[in-house]
């Protein structure tokens, strides 16, 4: 099999076999993806990476839809990146049906792919991560990154990009749902989606008073209409003034990200590394041997830690 890193050249001409190929990569850590990530790396930095996030059905892929319609009026190359975060076996198929960006399938300056996490080290944000370099280095100016499915997932894929962007509905408890997941912490403009229906105003407020207890200045509240296009102006302002304001501390933002990530590798590799050397087999085979009073967790992470259970 070739090795992933010689495709860095294509990628870096925006070839897009290379950028596919790539994206598989480092989707699945093939041989020479790790290299390949590091080729690419000094020559990303310049895309705007826009995590889109939100309950199922909250309109999501419709936003995605739009907002590629006006990146590009306005003359930007975009790629979408549709991530799963629930499961490594339904990703492909599933993300096929729920992303629809059939309009676009004609545009050269728009690359549209799914991801799920499925073998690289450091997980989702990782995997993001390095999806999002890939684009960037494939001279994308935004990259779109729709998260499929709730959970831990999101908070990933923020950690990975610029800005994110929550997509709420008026449908009940979606506030309340979104405080649980830890969104509110995360969010850098909420967008109220489906403002054709009557309740959306009420959920707006209820947003606004719930966002004042956050200790840093409240972020902006959208409302609008994946649908029918009604406030996805203002929406795009929004998200520009947002991208204005990274741009003063664009460096520190950088540099406190990729330290971020180096750590994430560096305890995605010891972990690994930790447990492979017998360790793993070890503890097993202690815990089904042990007696009823010797089964003491503390203890045994201990011996585990001093290389007691480790196997010959
Ligand atoms: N009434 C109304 N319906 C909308 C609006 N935006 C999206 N929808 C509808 O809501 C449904 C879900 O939209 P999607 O864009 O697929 O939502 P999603 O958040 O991407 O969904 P998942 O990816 O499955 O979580 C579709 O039937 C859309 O047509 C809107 O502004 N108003
Ligand atoms: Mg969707």
């Amino acid at each position: 099999m070739p090795d992933a890193s010689d495709l860095a050249p294509d990628v870096l001409s925006a070839q897009r076999r290379a950028v596919a190929r790539a994206l598989t990569a480092v989707e699945n850590g093939l041989p020479g993806a790790d290299d390949l990530v590091d080729a690419l790396y000094p020559h990303a930095g310049r895309a705007w990476r826009i995590g889109i996030t939100g309950p199922p059905g909250a309109g999501k892929s419709t936003l995605t839809d739009r907002l590629v319609t006006a990146f590009r009026e306005r003359g930007e190359t975009v790629a979408v990146v549709a991530v799963d975060p629930s499961s490594p076996f339904t990703g492909g198929a599933l993300l096929g049906d729920r992303v629809r960006m059939d309009r676009h399938a004609e545009d050269d300056g728009v690359f549209v792919r799914s991801l799920a996490a499925r073998g690289a080290l450091g997980g989702l944000s990782e995997a993001t991560e390095a999806a999002c370099d890939v684009f960037d280095a494939a001279g994308y100016d935004v990259v779109l990154v729709e998260t499929v499915g709730v959970g831990q997932g999101e908070i990933d894929v923020a950690e990975a990009t610029d800005t994110t962007l929550v997509v709420l509905v008026p449908e009940s408890g979606d506030a309340v749902q979104a405080m649980k997941a830890g969104l509110m912490e995360v969010a850098d403009v909420f967008c109220v989606n489906k403002a054709d229906k009557p309740e959306a105003a009420n959920l707006v407020r209820a947003l606004r008073s719930v966002l004042h207890l956050r200790e840093d200045e409240a972020p902006p509240v959208v409302k609008a209409s994946a649908l029918g296009g009604d406030g996805l102006g203002a929406l795009v302002d929004t998200l520009d003034a947002h991208r204005q304001r990274l741009a003063e501390s664009w460096a520190e933002i950088r540099a406190e990200r990729l330290r971020r990530r180096v750590r994430r590798l560096v305890e995605g590799r010891w972990r690994r590394d930790f447990w492979a050397g017998g360790r793993a087999d070890a503890l097993a085979e202690a815990v089904r041997e042990l007696d009823a009073d010797e089964r003491a967790p503390h203890t045994l992470a201990d011996r585990v830690l001093a290389g007691d259970l480790r196997r010959a």
